[in-house]
């Protein structure tokens, strides 16, 4: 088959994947072990549960699934990066606020950028974390080191005028010819690459006392991609293997516990930063080598996304295993991580319905409904989790950090919320339940025309097959 003379959103998305794996791969061979380990986990899995194994995405989709995180400075880079990434068919989706998600100094707000549509999602659903830093907030930044650091992210340029008219022209237009398509990824995949400019010294060490989060995106005058996350289908699996081949991984996998019912939203755990050789400038003008610690390797398990009610469920089920763990901990110093992920199964066991029936039937999870084979009924098929957790987010930044940096307390943090990011972006921010609930109703209306039937008759646990999950 020859190569497609002209690249649609979804194939610009799936080849800039692609290319920024392969970069990434070149920059931290560890990646390319936790790629090789994913695999191994994932052919493993299929092998042993059949058909099951493909019930939260085909295995193809799977094997190419991957979500990175990068990290900007002020509103005209996020909407620059909106630009880029809307050529790739990828809007922003939900608000994160990490500022107090986290005990550490971790000064900035995000949203991922991803497909919508579920097609879109089915034939590659790339996604990326983007975080920016909120300069004005005064825990974090004195009004000197504001001025300072603005002036600086004022004066840098991370994508070019080239790439964003590229960008520009494949969102209007509804992608690009093959030779400027090969520009744009070439251009785009290069503006993520780490910078080997001589960092300024004193002025990376100043932010790094504030945040370390801070140095990484204000320190420097370009930016880089942080990590590139595979997918896998038993992450207590992956973290024992990568364990074995002596990569030491952080304590904990974030999010909900292991547990014999379904899985929901999102399992996260991620390999240490290494540290990376790089050349600094001191005051005195002398090069000198030295190295940072900033990127790492992350790996995730997606399951069943949750309604509003389920995620509610959800948020009191992690104050709930906080709470028990802090209590715990008191008694005895010697807590371990496994006993608390002991502690997390048995609120988890309290909180959870353990097979999807009922957690469609109470409304906790999303599923849609397709029309059987026989056509005489519907099947119910989960919605898999396409975002991301505040918690779990801040988490995977606290662990990866090589200090907590400094957070006055005392000072008046400054309002950020989805609609301030919706006019940082330029444009709208979408709501990650909404996409879910028009997924279902989408799948509903579509059942009950081809089956001449009302919608609502179509949700009923008893009028479904594979009841017994
Ligand atoms: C982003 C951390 C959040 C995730 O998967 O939750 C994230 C970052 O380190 O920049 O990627
Ligand atoms: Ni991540």
């Amino acid at each position: 088959m020859s190569a497609p003379t002209f690249l649609e959103p979804w194939r610009l998305r799936a080849a800039f994947a692609r290319s920024l794996s392969d970069m990434y791969g070149k920059e931290v061979p560890a990646y390319t072990t936790l790629l090789d380990v994913s695999h191994e986990v994932n052919a493993d899995f299929v092998a042993k549960h059949g058909a099951d194994a493909e019930r939260l995405g085909s295995i193809a989709r799977v094997t190419a699934e991957r979500h990175g995180a990068i990290r900007v400075g002020t509103p005209t880079e996020m909407s620059q990066v909106a630009r880029i990434f809307g050529a790739m068919g990828m809007q922003p989706v939900g608000f994160y606020d990490l500022r107090d998600a986290s005990s550490s100094s971790v000064p900035v707000i995000s949203t991922a950028f991803r497909p919508i549509e579920r097609a879109e999602l089915a034939r590659n659903p790339f996604r990326v974390f983007t975080s920016m830093l909120v300069t004005a907030d005064r825990r974090f930044f004195t009004a000197d080191l504001e001025r300072r650091l603005e002036n600086f992210l004022g004066a840098r340029t991370l994508f070019g005028p080239e790439l964003l008219a590229l960008a520009d022209r494949a969102e209007a237009e509804g992608g690009l010819p093959e030779d400027q398509a090969a520009e744009f990824l070439r251009l785009a995949t290069e503006a993520f690459e780490l910078s080997r400019e001589p960092v300024d010294q004193a002025w990376y060490r100043e932010l790094e006392a504030v945040s370390a989060v801070a140095a990484d995106i204000g320190g420097i005058a370009s930016t880089h991609i942080n990590h590139l996350t595979p997918r896998v289908l038993d992450i207590d699996d992956l973290y024992a293997r990568m364990e074995a081949r002596g990569i030491t991984m952080i304590d904990a996998i974030q999010g909900p516990p292991r547990w014999a019912g379904p899985d929901v939203l999102l399992r996260q755990t991620s390999f240490r930063a290494l540290a990376e050789p790089r050349t600094f400038r001191t005051a005195d003008g002398e090069i000198v080598s030295d190295s940072l610690r900033v990127r790492f390797g992350e790996v995730e398990a997606r399951g069943i996304a949750l309604t509003r009610e389920g995620r509610a469920a959800y948020d009191a089920a992690v104050v709930q295993i906080d709470e028990a763990a802090a209590a715990a901990r008191a008694e005895d110093p010697g807590f371990t991580e496994a006993q608390r992920q002991e502690t997390a199964r048995a609120v988890w066991q309290r909180t959870f319905p353990t097979t999807e029936t009922e957690l469609a039937a109470q409304g906790l999870g999303w599923f849609t409904y397709e029309v059987d084979g026989d056509g005489t009924g519907v099947r119910r098929e989960p919605v898999v989790y396409e975002d991301f957790l505040p918690r779990s987010a801040a988490g995977i930044f606290q662990s990866n950090l090589t200090s907590d940096g400094a957070k006055d307390a005392s000072q008046q943090g400054t309002d950020r919320d989805a609609d301030w990011m919706s006019g940082a972006l330029g444009r709208e921010l979408n709501d990650p339940f909404d996409l879910y609930a028009d997924q279902v109703d989408r799948s509903l209306a579509a059942a009950a025309e081809t089956l001449g039937v009302d919608p609502a008759t179509l949700t009923t646990p008893n009028r479904t097959t594979g009841a017994s999950r």
